[in-house]
């Protein structure tokens, strides 16, 4: 098999797994893959989603806490595309039986209110945001028990799985704010400040990926700062984020 070969097998492969809802093993078990190999896999694998009618959102990034980089074993930032069909409103119900293994985390999501350019050293990312919000992302990586390498994730775009948005508010200072995810009588609470020492500095690192992997970035779209908490499982229920003066956002698994 050629290069093009592969990527598009290795994406039917996160696909099926997907759609079926059964994990697999990972990629790189039996096929070598680098960076730029991971992010042509994922493009393929958001292609078979777009092509099916769904739109893009927006995008997400991972590994941005040391948590979650301690939690997954990974030291460097990834991102991953969002689609309108993994959106769950506000206090919305999520259905348990369409996903693998599904953990949540407790996030910071900013609002574009205008285009940027990835490769403008001037232009801002933070400049753009018109308003921010607390956010659940679920996650459900089609690997079997989430073991993956960091190309494995990257492929497997970054396991997107559902995204929630609390209410928007104007843009404000998003450092050391508290926050609290609860799910049935767990509770776990962590700080914005685990999110690189400043949320605003995930934007940063986003645009440098962006304008790496082009990707665009457009007015309305959505960026998950990546979690500020370690991931926990996503049981039936209500799971529950509230950010330190942002609010909260509630999802119901069922
Ligand atoms: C990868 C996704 C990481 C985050 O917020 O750090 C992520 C995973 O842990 O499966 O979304
Ligand atoms: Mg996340």
């Amino acid at each position: 098999m050629d290069a093009t070969e592969t990527t598009a097998a290795l994406a039917d492969r996160l696909d099926t797994a997907r759609t079926t809802r059964t994990a697999v093993p990972s990629l790189t078990d039996t096929h070598r893959l680098d960076v730029d190999g991971a992010y042509a896999v994922q493009r393929a694998l958001v292609a078979r989603r777009r092509a099916r009618g769904e739109r893009l959102t927006g995008v997400k990034l991972g590994f941005t806490s040391e948590a979650k980089m301690a939690q997954m074993g990974v030291s460097e930032v990834i991102v991953g595309r969002l689609t309108d069909a993994m959106r769950v409103t506000d206090d919305g119900d999520l259905a348990l039986g369409g996903l693998i293994h599904p953990k949540v985390e407790p996030e910071i999501a900013y609002r574009l209110g205008r285009d940027v350019d990835p490769g403008d050293p001037t232009d801002f990312l933070l400049a753009a945001v018109d308003a921010v919000a607390p956010a659940l992302e679920v996650i459900d990586s089609r690997y079997r028990d989430f073991r993956f390498t960091y190309e494995d994730v990257i492929a497997d775009n970054t396991s997107a799985a559902a995204y929630v948005l609390g209410p928007w508010s104007p843009p404000r200072d998003l450092r050391d704010l508290k926050v609290v995810l609860t799910s049935g009588i767990q509770e776990t609470t962590g700080s914005t400040s685990a999110i690189l020492g400043d949320p605003a500095r995930a934007l940063r690192a986003l645009r440098d990926i962006c304008h790496r992997r082009v990707i665009p970035l457009r007015a309305g779209d959505v960026v998950l700062a990546g979690a500020a908490t370690a991931a926990v499982p996503l049981t039936a229920g209500t799971t529950r984020a509230e950010v330190e003066g942002l609010g909260a956002v509630t999802v119901r698994g069922v």
